[in-house]
């Protein structure tokens, strides 16, 4: 990775391309209504990431990253935005925390954004050279009042030893672990433990990817309250859709569990019939606590 040879080379990188955001909202499925959304780049007319992200390179990777953190803040409060909103953003693209993150705090104070409200999604591409550098980073957002969450969880380098340094405020369960999980006994073991794990920790789940109400259902039953995907909305470009949008399912009410006592997985979630899963999984969560 290219790294400048001194702190504000940000500013001198090549003239930045045109982009601006959609949004996407994070629901919350106990209260029925929208937790937040997830700042994502697209183009002026609502291209792909994928062809506005081709564009970086490692001469402006830097004023990209940054510019990127300015502009969510900004447009989400010219758009009057008043949930909560997560910006990506990759830690590999931050030279100095104190110095590359000063601008992300300037426009938050210059659109006076609530730092509790804003969450930043650590990205992982590529392999850290230096893991104190991802810390120092997430050390500084925290002085800064900003929520951290780790994205991507279950792939890659966003793995349990990431969590268990970094402890996030919030990890995102990625679409690898999500997808299909209705029809898989060992996703679903592996989701309810992720419940487990981070209720004992305190940390808050989203599960990303959701597409299908079957899959509403499946996270439901094992305790997931958080969740993002298509099946809820797609993402809008310059826009928030409303509480009223979302097709929230129609489903029991939510149980309030305490912190669980006990692991999750010597409850008997492998020995439940398929057909009776959702009912009994939640009777298995429920019994553990
Ligand atoms: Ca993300």
């Amino acid at each position: 990775m290219h790294k400048p040879s001194a702190c504000g080379a940000c500013g001198k990188s090549n003239r930045l391309f045109p982009f601006t955001m959609a949004f996407q909202p994070i629901v919350d499925l106990d209260r029925h209504e929208i937790r937040g959304f997830e700042a994502l780049v697209r183009g002026p007319a609502g291209e792909s990431a994928g062809s506005i992200l081709s564009k970086v390179d490692a001469t402006n990777i830097y004023a990209f990253d940054q510019a990127c953190r300015s502009k969510a803040i900004a447009l989400a409060s010219q758009l009057g935005l008043q949930r909560g909103l997560s910006i990506n953003f990759l830690p590999n693209a931050i030279y100095d925390p104190k110095a590359c993150l000063v601008h992300t705090f300037k426009a938050a104070s210059k659109h006076r954004f609530p730092h509790h409200k804003l969450t930043f999604e650590i990205v992982e591409t590529e392999a850290l050279a230096d893991p104190a550098h991802l810390s120092g980073i997430v050390a500084e957002y925290r002085n800064h009042g900003f929520k951290v969450a780790l994205d991507d969880f279950g792939t890659g380098y966003s793995s349990l030893a990431r969590l268990a340094d970094l402890k996030p405020d919030v990890i995102k369960v990625d679409r690898v672990l999500t997808a299909g999980c209705d029809a898989s006994i060992t996703r679903q073991s592996i989701l309810a433990s992720i419940v487990g794990l981070c209720r004992e920790m305190r940390i808050e789940v989203v599960f990303e990817g959701v597409e299908t109400l079957a899959e509403v259902h499946t996270l439901r039953s094992i305790g997931a309250r958080f969740m993002q995907g298509f099946y809820f909305a797609r993402p809008m470009l310059e826009g928030f859709c409303s509480d009223g949008d979302i097709p929230w399912p129609v489903e029991a009410p939510a149980v309030e569990a305490p912190l669980l006592q006990a692991p999750l997985l010597e409850a008997p979630l492998l020995e439940v019939a398929v057909a009776d899963r959702p009912r009994r999984l939640l009777m298995s969560h429920a019994d553990a606590c």
